[in-house]
């Protein structure tokens, strides 16, 4: 996303330097047309979040050891490596996953040296109570209290700034900006985040959404940042693409969250009704389409993959799928599968097929 500012700033450098021809696209504008290029090839990328951080059995900062869950099962690095943030808005050390922060620009980094593409999720502190984000109690008007003239709004360019300085910092070995699709306050449609929809209008929500667009795109001038919404999936789940969907000028890929709940059977018809309207809005509106999060916590059908989750991309124009976690503390808390895992097979035969990209199928394509 570029914005007329930025675009005017590189054109009148353009012309001083005697060049009429069109500014270089930004780092972000090269990710889109990456992301652009692996949907017309009908490439729908695996991602997996903190795949190169933890597993279900190991995490990176007691051994050090560099592994990936997704590799040690189907030989190779998901395409996109889904990295969490929550946490560096208070200025720790840790995530709210207890990640250390040092590790996640790091692994961004090597992940984008090895050709990987990475996305950013934020599960914001409360700033009314310094919860966390599931601390919804009297969350009502918060999200109106941070924008301006609102008793939190200088603590939210604080949090913003300590946001920023993360995303900036994010740089190639040649010093070059990292770009990265970048996917804040989502899930709005549900009510488990303080800026849910029971307790954010979705003016309220609009604001909020465009506070931290003009500041990290236009105040910070970002060039790396691919800006994605993605509601979650609720029963009211359609408010969130329409009523809260923040406008085309500062959105680039409209996703949603699903993740399954009940029988195989409803997760495939639910996932392609959600996808087949989000394909139609992503198409109106110019914008990359992709499922942003989903998954069966501990895939208790060792076929899923093949069985079910294929069945449910259909032919929608997803550029990507994510999948969550493996948390390396929690007993069941896991996505993805991992060496003996029950769909470990199940996993390789998905990953296989000619649709489903990891991270070589990815570099095949080029740019
Ligand atoms: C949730 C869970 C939490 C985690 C959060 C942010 O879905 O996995 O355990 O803290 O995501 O990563």
């Amino acid at each position: 996303m570029r914005t007329i500012t930025q675009y005017l700033l590189l054109c009148c450098a353009a012309l001083a330097s005697g060049c009429s021809q069109q500014p270089a696209p930004t780092p972000a504008e090269t990710l889109e047309a990456r992301l652009r290029n692996c949907v017309e090839h009908g490439l729908v990328l695996f991602g997996h979040q903190d795949d190169l951080f933890y597993g279900k059995h190991w995490n990176r900062w007691d051994s050090g050891c560099e592994q990936s869950d997704i590799r040690a099962v189907a030989g190779d690095y998901p395409a996109i490596l889904g990295v969490e943030i929550g946490g560096i808005e208070l200025g720790d050390s840790l995530s709210l996953d207890r990640v250390p922060f040092r590790l996640i620009r790091e692994g961004i980094a090597e992940h984008h040296r090895r050709g990987g593409i990475v996305t950013v999720s934020w599960h914001a502190a409360n700033p009314a109570t310094e919860g966390n984000s599931w601390d919804v109690e009297n969350a009502a008007g918060t999200a109106a209290r941070m924008l301006e003239g609102g008793d939190l709004h200088a603590l939210t360019r604080e949090w913003l700034a300590r946001v920023g300085d993360f995303l900036a910092s994010l740089r190639d070995d040649n010093g070059e900006p990292i770009p990265v699709i970048w996917r804040p306050w989502h899930e709005m449609a549900g009510g488990w985040f303080w800026w849910g929809a029971p307790y954010c209008s979705p003016e309220e929500y609009k604001a909020l959404w465009r506070l931290t667009f003009e500041y990290l795109q236009n105040e910070r001038g970002l060039t790396n940042l691919l800006w994605a919404v993605s509601p979650g999936f609720t029963d009211r789940c359609d408010t969130g693409y329409t009523d809260y969907y923040p406008g085309d000028d500062c959105v680039d890929l409209i996703g949603i969250d699903i993740y399954q709940y009940g029988t195989d059977e409803a997760f495939r018809t639910l996932t392609r009704q959600h996808l087949a309207t989000l394909a139609d809005m992503a198409r109106t509106h110019g914008k990359l389409l992709a499922l942003t999060e989903t998954g069966y916590e501990s895939i208790p059908n060792p076929a899923w993959w093949t069985e079910t989750l294929l069945p449910a991309l259909d032919d929608a124009p997803v550029a990507y799928v994510l999948l969550w976690r493996n948390a390396w503390d929690r007993e069941n808390h896991y996505y993805a599968p991992f060496e003996g895992e029950a769909s470990a097979d199940d996993f390789k035969a998905f990953a296989d097929e000619e649709r489903i990209g990891l991270l070589g199928d990815l570099n095949a394509l080029g740019e």
